[in-house]
């Protein structure tokens, strides 16, 4: 056990005298409450140092939503016993209004425990979730069921028993229906553990026309309550990942999920679009900036998870552009220049050396301030006079004119390819803000 002293400028660490022999513990309280108010100052300190923050009313701006897992996620994992305690959806939601988050998304038991799913107290807990969002003016954007954490989905939410099938069915026909009545315009679907560890063990045509099977009823439970409340249907959006939980995964990308979408197996497939998540993309080796072009081009992209992380590693869902910001500033002028504007779902994780004190102070604002000034700067990109006229200059072309010669479109065209180099070049000075005269060379 270690306690930990500040200087006005340093931590010291030095075990706790008396520590061995028990006792002493309101003593050890005092100085950890003690000890915990100087860390707070430091941090707040040290975050004043990074320069200011944004105001909540310009991050409200940006239609960047809030889940209430990732707030609430308390840092354990696979190997991670939690390192800190639970947070309540009224207090998410009474932080991200402070904060300037203006939306809200959730899972159907991130809200509501499963055996309180589809009885009267989820119409209790409902209730008291619409009065808590319009107490601290935020909407729900989004709801999601979760279909991997309870044990009932342990063969995955299509599985063989029609028993199981029966009960996803309802479950995802009830998030719909809390999607409604929480104001939500867009219902998610990661399907979790559709897939299998071990192989030969299931058909997976079978499995996905079962999963198509509780979309389609789903999509059809949508289309008469919102027909009933006089609302537009919801969008749903799918979303990939590539392994975890399960080993294989029967839809592991985007592009999969399209492919499905488009299969025959749906009813209702103009209902269904994609949520790609950045990381998940990534996790595959993919480049998550062509797979949201391709979601652009089937006209799918309809949600965005946004967050950071490692190529072929596991989900560690880090905040945004702390990892890969060349690749984030990229991602960002792809959208703004395809008019995509949001929702933007903070689906991360704080990381858990984060308190539950810096969950909010820090993590949040921190990440949602990061996005807005890359969204800030894939404008400048966008706009900026070099990239414009390399762009234009190689889609001109060297002059060649129409030809066979293959020799001579290359030497008309070789000089110019140089610019490829000078707009990465260019990319780069706009990420670190040496376009606007910070130097790294020379006294200049
Ligand atoms: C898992 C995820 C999920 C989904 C969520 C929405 C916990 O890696 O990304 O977040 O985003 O279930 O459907
Ligand atoms: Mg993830
Ligand atoms: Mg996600």
């Amino acid at each position: 056990m270690w306690k930990v002293a500040l200087g006005t400028n340093d931590l010291v660490q030095r075990p706790i005298e008396g520590y061995f022999d028990g006792g002493e513990e309101e003593l050890m309280t005092n100085t950890i409450a003690e000890s915990s108010a100087k860390q707070q100052s430091l941090v707040e300190r040290l975050l004043e140092m990074c320069g200011g923050s944004y105001s909540p009313e310009t991050r409200r701006k940006y239609y960047i939503s809030g889940p209430q897992w990732a707030a609430a996620y308390q840092g354990q994992a696979l190997f991670h016993a939690p390192t800190r305690t639970a947070v309540s959806p009224a207090e998410v939601m009474r932080h991200y209004a402070e904060i300037g988050i203006g939306f809200w998304t959730t899972h159907d038991t991130d809200v509501i425990r499963t055996e309180d799913l589809m009885t009267d107290r989820q119409t209790e807990i409902v209730a008291g979730l619409n009065k808590s969002l319009s107490e601290n003016g935020l909407k729900c954007s989004m709801v999601t069921c979760e279909t991997f954490f309870n044990e009932v989905w342990s063969a995955g939410p299509a599985a063989e028993s029609p028993e199981v099938r029966s009960y996803g069915t309802e479950r995802l026909k009830n998030v719909v229906r809390i999607g409604h009545d929480l104001g939500a315009k867009f219902a998610v679907y990661w399907p979790g553990t559709l897939g299998y560890l071990m192989q030969g063990v299931i058909d997976e045509t079978q499995t996905l026309r079962w999963f198509a099977e509780a979309l389609n009823a789903t999509c059809e439970e949508d289309i008469s309550y919102a027909k009933r409340r006089n609302e537009p249907t919801l969008k749903h959006c799918l979303e990939a990942k590539p392994f975890e939980p399960q080993a294989e995964i029967l839809l592991p990308t985007t592009d999969a999920m399209i492919g499905f979408i488009s299969s025959g197996l749906l009813t209702h497939p103009e209902m269904v679009g994609v949520n790609p998540e950045y990381l998940h993309e990534l996790m595959w080796g993919g480049a998550p900036r062509a797979s949201l072009a391709r979601a652009i081009l089937a006209g799918k992209l309809w949600h965005f998870d946004v967050n950071d992380g490692y190529r072929l590693k596991h989900d560690v869902d880090l905040p945004v552009a702390l990892v890969n910001p060349l690749d984030w500033l990229n991602v960002l002028m792809l959208l703004r220049a395809h008019g995509f504007e949001g929702p933007f779902n903070f689906d991360y994780k704080p990381p858990r050396t984060t308190s539950n004190w810096g969950v909010f102070k820090v993590s949040f604002p921190t990440a949602v301030d990061r996005f807005i000034v890359f969204w800030e700067m894939a404008g400048e990109a966008l706009a900026d006079p070099v990239i414009h006229e390399a762009t234009e200059a190689l889609k001109a072309g060297g002059g060649a004119g129409r030809s066979n010669d293959a020799r001579s479109i290359f030497e008309a065209n070789k000089e110019l390819l140089t610019l490829h180099e000078l707009i990465s070049h260019r990319l780069v000075q706009i990420l670190i803000g040496s376009h606007k005269g910070r130097k790294f060379f020379g006294t200049h």
